[in-house]
């Protein structure tokens, strides 16, 4: 502990220039985060160095999007020092928590996708496995969402702007990255024709290196997050010319390209910058990937054996291009070569059906911008379409291709003629992978049987599943150390590593003390809550209350408007004195709503709108209350999930992919009222459907709903609390003043074919949540059951999950002397 102490204050003088007396939380927190990371640093190269000695095959993870959020306090649990730090900081003069407050989010990601990729790295570093998380050290994250009047506010998220100790910015090891220009034709010495591409715009892209810990281990693995650096200051000409402020306007423009993250989430915007940040993260990470590759190897075609690289859904898709180029247009190789190297090495995940989140680049932009991978991609494509042909007309495709092969190359090919002729990225990801994986049982079944049959019939082997995990090191342990102390207090801390062993806590659900235990440490997280909240919103929290919960992004699909009008009918039978046996709750929504997504930003000015009124109403606010949590973050979920006792999982059926919000739930001993949807299935099936409240139509039942003609109208006709709901909806009753605020969203699901199905669901939704407040008032029951699902959750362990990329996908293994934990 003396050491670390020295540590921090020498670092509070000599790095931050400090004096170590003024007792700034701001400069304590930054200098423990030093001292945490020269802790992490030897055992980072000795990682990497490991790497080169035993000439292990490396993962690459490339992903635009991750979230990783504080790194404080999981260092520090992963290092093993977060008793001697806690201590320490407290002879400093300081409480832990109240440093680990300093730290900014790292909100680099939209939602589910980026906090996978984080998880996932957290996974690969604990399992030993070579991985390297890539992608774009963006000076805005996601945007941080105030609340004002009701209605969400977006204000820039400027978390560089305090520094950032944790990371290694390496501007001595710049890489090149082109755009535009032309390709210019050859011929080389054997006759074939090669091309060669002179790039126009040159900006440049410096690694940003933040270490990942494995748990208890040494293993310290890399993110390496690309940022955008001008090369103006190197062109002389600028200066010569005394074009002085036309140089730093340059510089300025290109530095542009990792400024932002896009917030779109699950909407794409097609933007040009946005294929700018695309490629220039690409061409950066294949250059580094196969410069360490180079190191030790000079023939090309051993780059599968040697590296993997996984795309994290289709946004880094133009790296098969880049990699076709280089492989063609420096190695010069062969193309029949060069494309079996491409498809053998990468292999893309698909994280969402839903038809507006696939992406297309517009021709005329790529031909602009990429010429060169655009010649590739038509080349691509025609070698595809006659390949297509040879297997349609084969045996082993039936007839089923043969006999509509116009239409079938119509729709499998990379081009789309309209609206307007573009690249379809999805099916670039597909065909230049050897595997295609989704993310839970239903939603790769739904990739095979809807989204990508076509492709299924034709490389039946492809599509695969690997259903999402989360990694137990921060969303148990480091979010919830009541519960951690007292499941460690049975079974020990084995579980951390190997989640299954939380199996041993089942006898333990039929031990009245042991119950006790578990409502204490949940009753310890909702009173730490409770403290936040008034803190920060200044509201008192009712800890009797069930502690219901919906966070995650705001999007129709994902139905907080079914919940809301939960809300709405619980409010009106305590309005019109019918419901006596009413259990007490507190409703808590949180989440981001895109900037362009009309309908979700209504939806938030809803949430609130109907929150203020029942708030507000003393005949029921002792009962039912609502609370908006603004800027929903991973650190905030880090304080909400561990106090939730119901998890809210109600999408409609067959549109999420997995969910990982689920998991975490059910893992801190919430119950979960869900849908027969994403990872939620086989949660149930792994707990035991009849420990979760399961309501809903399934995702068949809708089709042939939809196939049959779906009229909400008739919901709306049938049902006199949906109808009580909707039209105070669609009146002044939570809008005074502002007749038909909330129209558009009624209107939505009334006339607009409500394609979520929220009136399908809704009365099944509502006897789910009877179930849920009936249950509430046995608290031995529903601790017993809590205690059963946490106890069932080991196979949703993004430990499992990597480990079945490692085998299945990647065909690596983890580091010798690392497969049982400690480390070299
Ligand atoms: C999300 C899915 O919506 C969610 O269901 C899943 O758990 C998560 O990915 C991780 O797999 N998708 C996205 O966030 C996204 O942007 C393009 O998909």
């Amino acid at each position: 502990m003396e050491g670390l102490k020295k540590d921090v204050i020498r670092h509070v003088v000599s790095s931050l220039g400090s004096d170590y007396a003024s007792k700034s939380a701001y400069n304590y927190y930054n200098a423990l985060a030093l001292a945490v990371r020269d802790r992490l640093i030897d055992n980072w190269i000795k990682t990497q160095r490991s790497y080169y000695d035993e000439k292990a095959k490396r993962v690459y993870y490339l992903s635009l999007e991750y979230l990783p959020g504080k790194s404080l306090m999981n260092n520090l649990h992963c290092l093993g020092i977060y008793e001697t730090a806690r201590k320490a900081m407290s002879d400093l003069g300081f409480s832990l928590e109240d440093l680990a407050e300093q730290e900014w989010d790292a909100g680099l990601g939209n939602g589910g996708l980026g906090r996978l990729a984080s998880c996932f790295l957290d996974s690969m570093a604990t399992l030993g496995i070579p991985g390297y998380g890539y992608g774009i050290r963006y000076d805005y994250g996601i945007f941080h969402q105030v609340i004002e009047d009701g209605k969400q506010v977006e204000q820039a998220d400027n978390w560089m702007r305090v520094g950032n100790p944790w990371a290694y910015e390496r501007g001595q090891h710049l890489f090149p990255v082109r755009f535009f220009g032309e390709v210019k034709n050859w011929t080389d010495e054997y006759g074939r024709l090669r091309h060669t591409w002179t790039a126009g715009d040159t900006v440049l892209a410096m690694p940003c290196d933040m270490l990942v810990p494995g748990w208890d281990n040494h293993h310290v693995i890399n993110m390496r997050l690309w940022s955008a650096r001008s090369d103006v200051e190197f062109d002389l000409d600028f200066f010569n010319t005394g074009n002085y402020l036309g140089a730093v306007e340059e510089k300025i423009f290109d530095e542009k390209i990792s400024k932002v993250l896009y917030p779109s989430d699950q909407i794409e915007e097609g933007r040009e910058l946005r294929l700018k940040q695309q490629y220039f993260f690409v061409t950066a990470t294949i250059q580094d990937i196969l410069r360490r590759f180079r190191k030790k190897h000079q023939d090309m075609t051993e780059l599968p054996q040697s590296v993997a690289i996984q795309l994290n859904d289709t946004h880094p898709a133009i790296a098969i291009a880049e990699l076709m180029r280089i492989l063609l247009d420096e190695d010069l190789l062969d193309w029949e070569v060069a494309w079996d190297i491409c498809v053998s090495t990468f292999a893309y995940t698909n994280h969402t059906i839903l038809p507006e989140a696939l992406e297309t680049w517009p021709v005329s932009l790529l031909e602009r911008m990429l010429p060169r991978h655009m010649q590739i991609i038509y080349e691509i494509n025609a070698r595809f379409l006659r390949e297509v042909e040879r297997v349609a007309r084969s045996e082993d495709c039936g007839q089923l291709c043969h006999r509509d092969l116009d239409h079938l190359k119509q729709r499998v090919s990379l081009i789309q003629e309209r609206p307007i002729k573009s690249v379809r990225m999805a099916h670039l990801a597909i065909i230049g992978s050897h595997s295609v994986n989704g993310v839970a049982a239903l939603h790769t079944e739904l990739l095979k049987a809807r989204v990508f049959d076509d492709f299924q019939r034709l490389y039946p082997q492809k599509i695969n599943n690997k259903t999402n995990g989360v990694t137990p090191r921060r969303w148990l342990w480091s979010a919830n150390q009541p519960l951690s102390r007292l499941i460690a207090s049975h079974i020990g801390t084995g579980f951390v590593r190997n989640l299954d062993e939380l199996t041993q806590l089942e006898p333990l659900a039929a031990d009245p003390a042991f119950r006790e235990a578990w409502r204490a440490a949940k009753l310890e997280n909702k009173q730490r809550l409770q403290a936040y909240i008034k803190r920060k919103l200044m509201r008192e929290l009712h800890t009797e209350h069930l502690f219901d919960v919906h966070i995650k992004r705001i999007h129709e699909y994902k139905r907080q408007v079914l919940n809301l009008l939960h809300v709405v009918t619980a409010y009106n039978r305590l309005r019109h004195g019918q419901a006596a046996d009413f259990t007490p709750r507190t409703v808590f929504f949180g989440g981001k709503a895109a900037p362009s997504y009309f309908m979700a930003k209504r939806i938030i000015h809803a949430i609130n709108a109907v929150a203020a009124t029942v708030n507000a109403d003393s005949r029921v606010n002792d009962k039912l209350q609502v609370v908006y949590l603004p800027n929903y973050c991973v650190s905030q979920a880090e304080r909400v999930i561990p106090a939730t006792e119901l998890s809210e999982q109600i999408s409609t059926a067959g549109m999420e992919a997995s969910g990982t919000g689920n998991m975490k739930f059910a893992l801190n001993g919430a119950l979960t009222i869900g849908t027969w949807d994403g990872a939620t299935i086989e949660m149930a099936q792994a707990i035991g459907p009849e420990l979760l409240f399961i309501f809903g139509m399934r995702e068949d039942e809708l089709v042939s709903l939809r196939q049959h003609g779906y009229n909400p109208m008739l919901y709306y006709h049938g049902d006199e609390e949906l109808r009580e709901a909707l039209d105070m909806l669609r009146s002044d009753a939570f809008s005074p003043g502002q007749h038909g605020l909330f129209a558009p969203l009624v209107d939505n699901l009334l006339h607009g074919g409500d394609r979520f199905f929220v009136l399908a669901d809704y009365r099944q939704y509502l006897g789910a949540q009877q179930d849920v407040g009936r249950l509430y008032l046995d608290q031995e029951e529903w601790t017993r059951r809590s205690i059963l699902n946490a106890a069932r959750m080991g196979f949703f362990s993004s430990d499992r999950a990597i480990s079945q990329y490692a085998r299945e996908i990647w065909d690596v293994a983890p580091m010798a002397g690392l497969q049982n934990g400690k480390g070299a």
